[in-house]
This record gives structure tokens, C-alpha cells and sequence, in this order.
């Protein structure tokens, strides 16, 4: 007797039903808001050779690239739509969906800690609603950032100079009398080149990458702020992942955080190099020195807390600073 259709129907549906992980193997597409294989796409880049590794059968992840798949200021908002499902970028390149995102650079606790104390549920939370996404890692939290200049200045103060900007340096670089420039960093080195602007504002490492150590005279001492750059999951993406799926991204993440350990080592490096290349540090007296750190954390927040009142206030009080 052959069997009815319907008996053949549920029959494969049983076999689907049954089959192993294995057929279910899903693949995230990604993204980096940096070039390929510069300072603060490494490590993301390390983190998606261990997915693969580990997630062999579960999740994979396909790597698009850099800027050249999604220019840096859209990442946030390929997230979000799901153009992407995972990407590597920092919260000053998607402020204008989420103005509150400037503040990050201000918290500066290791993760270990933000995981304990509330601040990555809030920022997780302030991801949901604004970005539909997962906040599923920070990076850089103990890489800070300088300001670079082709010409000396003998005080802190950036009066006539045009200085490359994203948000992180906007009103620092305003509020000591420079005047701001906003570029990606893919028209840093043009940009410098062709003497556009006079200086930029970049984290302490990754000015080799991509050539500027050439059109780089000084880096302005002191440091500020704390570099962060986000892992983020669409959140649509994130749900439909089940329990393994999801084991495999948090355990990676988890790593990927511990990996900051090797920053200080990679900051005294970078340092050195800079040197070595002939960028000279211009260096102010203590007084001043603690004055401009002072300045760019007041500027920032009242900047942060003008656009974003509420959230910003939280944020703040997360931050502790
Ligand atoms: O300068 C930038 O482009 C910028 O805002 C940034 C943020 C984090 C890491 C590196 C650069």
C-alpha cells in the first residue's frame, strides 16, 4: 500500500523536526565602521575568527569588511535596519540616532565592572529603543584620545586652528577656540595633506594604519576620555538566535572584552613609535594639563545632557564623573 500524501507530509515533517544542529547553522553578515585590519577593527576581527572556530555547525559569521561595504557614519544605521546584523562601530558615528551615544566615551570603568554596576544594561536598554539593537560588547574602555596638530602651540588653546573632529572632540576643540571639521577618518590623511585642517582628534593608537604618522608633527598632551567601540547585534537577528547560538556570540563577546587586558602594553607601544616617527608631545605644566581634562569632561556632559537631558543625567551619574 503506498502511503497518503498527508502520511508522507508528516513523515518529513518528523525527519525536519529531528535533524541536528548542524542543518540549522546560521550565518550573521558584519560590518566594521574602520578599515580592514587597523587599530579598532582587529580585535572584532579576531572575535569573528572565534565565532567561526567555535560556532562551526551553530553560527558563523560573514565579515563584508570596512567603510568600503558601509561608510562609517551609516553603520549605525545599517544596523538598525537590519542592512547588517552585526556590526563594529563607536557610538560617536551614529549620534544622530541616538545623541546620548556622545557620552560613552565617558564611561571608562572597565567592563568587567559597567556589567556589574548597571551601565551595560542601561546602554544595552538605550540601544533596544534607539537602535534596535543588542549592546553586545565594548572595546577600548582604557585607550584614550589626543588631539594631533601640524603646528606648535605654546598653551592649551586651539584659537585658529581647523582641527578634524567627530563628536567625541567637537566641544572640546570649540570650547579652547578651535574651529571643528568634521571628516570620516578615511579623509584624515587628505585632508592633513592638503592642509584642509591643521590637527585632528584620534585615540593615543592606530595613526600608522592608514599613513598619518607622515602628515603628523605633535600630539597635544594631556589624554581624554576612554575610546569605546561597540559590537552591536540587530535586534531582530538577536532574537531569532536560540540558546546555542546565542552561547556562542556571549562567550565570544566576554572574551573579547578580557582582550583590553593588552592594551597598556599596546599604548606604551604606540607611544614609543609616535616618538620614534618624530612626533613631538607638547606637554603643559600640571595645573594646565589637569584644567583641559577638567574642561573636556564638563563640555562634553553639558553638551550630552543639553541634547539628551534625561538620558544624559543617567548616564552621568552611571559614569560617576
Ligand atoms: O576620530 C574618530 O573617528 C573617532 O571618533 C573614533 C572613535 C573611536 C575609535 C577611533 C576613532
Amino acid at each position: 500500500m503506498r502511503p497518503t500524501r498527508s502520511i508522507r507530509f508528516a513523515a518529513l515533517a518528523v525527519v525536519l523536526s529531528a535533524m541536528p544542529a548542524a542543518s540549522q547553522e546560521l550565518t550573521l553578515r558584519a560590518v566594521s565602521a574602520f578599515a580592514e585590519g587597523t587599530q579598532f577593527s582587529k580585535n572584532f576581527e579576531r572575535f569573528i575568527e572565534k565565532v567561526n572556530r567555535e560556532g562551526k555547525g551553530v553560527i558563523q559569521i560573514n565579515y563584508v569588511g570596512g567603510p568600503r561595504a558601509v561608510p562609517p557614519f551609516e553603520v549605525g544605521n545599517a544596523v538598525r535596519s537590519r542592512v547588517v546584523d552585526i556590526a563594529n562601530v563607536t557610538g560617536a558615528f551614529y549620534t544622530n540616532l541616538m545623541p546620548e551615544a556622545d557620552a560613552f566615551k565617558l564611561l571608562g570603568r572597565p567592563m568587567s565592572e559597567q556589567r556589574r554596576n548597571g551601565t551595560w544594561d542601561y546602554v544595552n536598554q538605550l540601544h533596544n529603543q534607539k537602535l534596535n539593537s543588542w549592546y553586545l560588547a565594548r572595546q577600548f574602555h582604557n585607550v584614550p584620545f589626543h588631539i594631533y596638530l601640524n603646528k606648535p602651540i605654546d598653551k592649551l588653546d586651539f584659537s585658529g586652528l581647523k582641527i578634524r573632529v567627530t563628536p567625541v572632540y567637537r566641544d572640546i576643540v570649540q570650547a579652547l577656540g578651535g574651529a571643528p571639521i568634521t571628516t570620516a577618518p578615511g579623509e584624515v590623511y587628505t585632508a592633513l595633506e592638503r592642509g584642509v585642517v591643521d590637527g585632528y582628534g584620534w585615540p593615543i593608537t592606530g595613526i600608522f594604519d592608514l599613513g598619518w604618522d607622515k602628515v603628523t608633527k605633535f600630539r597635544v598632551e594631556p589624554a581624554f576620555y576612554s575610546v569605546e567601540v561597540n559590537v552591536l547585534v540587530n535586534q531582530d537577528a538577536w532574537k531569532g538566535l536560540n540558546d546555542a547560538q546565542r552561547k556562542v556570540l556571549l562567550d565570544a563577546a566576554q572574551w573579547l572584552e578580557a582582550l583590553d587586558a593588552e592594551n597598556e602594553a599596546v599604548v606604551k607601544a604606540e607611544r614609543e613609535r609616535q616618538e620614534a616617527a618624530g612626533i613631538k608631545a607638547l606637554a603643559f605644566d600640571a595645573a594646565a594639563s589637569k584644567a583641559f581634562v577638567e574642561r573636556a569632561n564638563d563640555v562634553a556632559w553639558e553638551s550630552i545632557i543639553k541634547r539628551a537631558p534625561e538620558t544624559g543625567a543617567k548616564l552621568r551619574q552611571l559614569a560617576g564623573n
